[in-house]
């Protein structure tokens, strides 16, 4: 029998694109599958997709119209496959190259590809390939890129059309061209039911940027197998910042102040596990995207930005019905969802932090699952996993932008970034200026989470969120964000948050909700609503300003003593992140003066206004004159 039909084949030849027929030939004829399935924009055709990631049981459905259950591999603590891994995440370069990137795994680029090519020869062995065509993008945008992913996974295939616009048309559009990304994804052998990779020692996730593709075999979670998430990520940001654009690490929502009429776009770059959804989604804000934006000069002045996405993957611990309301609710209703890794009993889906009884027993990542459970190295195994997630699509959301899907992105007005900091940063600044700005979001720190393998609770530099997918010398990258906004008329404001400072016992300091208010400051700092406090390391809001909006959007009464502790200057732990932030930087070449002369004046300011108060935590009321 053939491995691909006639009516397959029809379906390729129709693209009349030899680059496509290359790639497809190429890596069929390497992985060998038994059979060829090409998938179109047709209903039918995407129908069948879901179908088969049922069939085959890497999705199980659940009790809610739409909703399934994924589950990717478990077997030890040490070797899972419920987050990135970073470990076996390689960039492979030319000869000589392997030094300019001290952040991340390179390899010559002819060892990394003799080995994964070895490794993915048969992988696909009685498996089932589909060939996918999507636009990272709006559709006819300027934007947009193209996207050809070949998998034997239906359940990437599936995640990617909820995440992902159909591209199949727009492939028609290339006239034969070959300038579009390819990413070919095997989960490789598979083990058990439901069925999950076998040969997790093997996994390998290999980005070519020369070739503008990325091979990944051995794996099944979806920030290690979908082609065009975090693997696209990194060809979008090679090509960026070899061109005249951004590719970020960013959500992209509209903020809709209460009572004044107009509307403004923020992006966001947070690192995993920071609130970045969260921020998003909030209540009576509108959504764009939640994980990666492409951004442009446009003619207007402003910098526009598109969602690469259509959808959300996001992490589902601590989504409730208090904190995340709209998430919950979105998530509690029928609709086309998936869910990985959580606790399934009854058909009905719990996770950490969801507010609800959990069972004391039920199917989760581990398999059957009980309470007390314990993994094989005698640690006990969580009910749903810190990292387990939900995948759905914006458009249905009742909090979805009307330009999801503009060809030409909407006007930047402002981005935030934040981290995760307990005891350093207030929770939210404005810069003084754009490069100040770049500065700010280039000295993100934060602890680390459980979306990557590996220990949690690290302090770790995180330059835009982004060093996890920095394939272009960091130097260069921030050179770059320097010079898109000295081409901007109006460059937006840049805004550091902080959700996680912490008290001397140990507590939360704000409401997990509160980042309505931040936000809401800063979108009124756009259009010069507020004042700002001036202090040494940026502008702060008066007491006053969000007294008044706690009460107007949380019903909060917002303290005195609350808004001091918060906002507070630490001399001393602001002079150490400044001494963290120099010596990570001082290891990469060709970091711009800009960056240096900020980092100086930051720090003489910090340490005259340390002599000048001789006190650790310095009031913002000392400042406001
Ligand atoms: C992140 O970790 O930043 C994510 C999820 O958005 S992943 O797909 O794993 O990258
Ligand atoms: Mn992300």
């Amino acid at each position: 029998m053939e491995i691909i039909d006639v009516n397959n084949l029809e379906k390729l030849k129709a693209l009349n694109n030899q680059s496509v027929l290359r790639v497809v030939n190429e890596f069929i004829s390497l992985c060998k599958p038994s059979k060829v399935t090409v998938i179109t924009d047709s209903q039918e055709d995407i129908d069948y997709v879901r179908k088969r990631a049922i069939e085959l049981g890497e999705e199980t459905k659940l009790n809610l119209n739409g909703h399934t259950i994924h589950y990717d591999g478990f077997f030890t603590m040490s070797n899972h496959d419920q987050a990135r891994d970073k470990g076996n995440t390689q960039v492979l370069v030319s000869k000589g190259e392997e030094d300019s990137y001290p952040w991340i795994n390179t390899m010559e680029r002819e060892n990394g590809l003799k080995e994964i090519l070895n490794l993915m020869d048969g992988c696909m062995k009685n498996h089932e390939c589909v060939i996918r065509f999507f636009c990272l993008g709006p559709k006819d945008s300027r934007f947009s890129i193209l996207a050809l992913q070949l998998t034997d996974s239906f359940y990437v295939a599936h995640s990617e059309d909820i995440l992902y616009r159909a591209g199949y048309e727009e492939f028609k559009k290339l006239n034969g061209s070959d300038d579009f990304f390819y990413f070919i994804h095997s989960s490789g052998e598979l083990t058990g039911d439901p069925p999950v990779t076998k040969n997790l020692d093997k996994r390998r996730i290999y980005i070519d940027l020369k070739e503008g593709r990325v091979l990944s075999v051995n794996n099944q979670y979806a920030g290690n197998s979908l082609g065009l998430k975090k693997l696209a990520l990194r060809l979008g940001i090679y090509k960026a910042n070899n061109e005249d654009w951004l590719t970020e690490h960013y959500f992209v929502m509209g903020v809709h102040p209460k009572g004044k009429n107009r509307s403004s776009y923020f992006c966001g770059a947070f690192p995993s596990a920071c609130g970045k959804t969260s921020t998003a989604m909030l209540p009576e804000q509108t959504i764009v995207g939640d994980d990666i934006a492409y951004l442009r000069v446009w003619e207007d002045g402003y910098a526009h930005s598109v969602n690469i996405e259509k959808g959300i993957f996001g992490i589902i611990k601590d989504v409730n019905a208090k904190d995340d309301p709209v998430i919950f609710d979105a998530l509690t209703t029928p609709r086309e969802t998936i869910f990985s890794n959580v606790l399934v009993k009854d058909g009905k889906c719990y996770w950490i932090g969801d507010g609800r009884n959990t069972p004391d027993d039920g199917n989760n990542y581990s398999g059957n699952w009980y309470k007390g459970k314990k993994d094989i190295e005698g640690r006990d195994i969580p009910h749903a996993h810190p990292n387990a997630r939900y995948t759905i699509g914006i458009e249905e959301l009742d909090n979805a932008d009307q330009n999801l899907h503009n060809p030409d992105g909407v006007p930047v007005h402002g981005i935030f970034y934040g981290g995760r900091d307990s005891d350093t940063m207030p929770p939210v600044l404005e810069s003084i200026d754009w490069e100040h700005g770049v500065f700010l979001g280039a000295s993100i720190e934060s602890e680390t989470t459980s979306a990557t393998l590996g220990a949690e609770g690290v302090r770790t530099q995180q330059p835009m969120a982004n060093l996890d997918f920095m394939v272009v010398p960091l130097g260069k990258y921030i050179e770059n964000h320097q010079e898109f906004g000295k081409r901007l008329e109006h460059p937006p404001k840049v805004f550091a948050t902080n959700y996680f400072l912490k008290s001397k016992e140990g507590k939360y300091l704000n409401g997990i909700l509160d980042k309505l208010c931040w936000v809401i400051w800063a979108e009124g700092r756009v259009h010069n609503d507020f004042k700002a406090i001036h202090t040494p390391i940026g502008k702060i809001p008066l007491y006053f300003d969000l007294k008044i909006l706690f009460k107007q959007y949380l019903d909060k009464d917002y303290k005195e003593e609350e808004y001091i502790e918060q906002f507070s200057i630490r001399p001393t732990k602001i002079l150490e992140k400044l001494e963290r932030i120099e010596l990570m930087y001082k290891k990469e070449k060709g970091v711009p003066d800009f960056f240096w002369n900020i980092l100086e004046t930051q720090r003489n300011r910090v340490i005259e206004l340390k002599k000048e108060f001789n006190s650790e935590v310095i009031s913002p009321i000392l400042f406001q004159k």
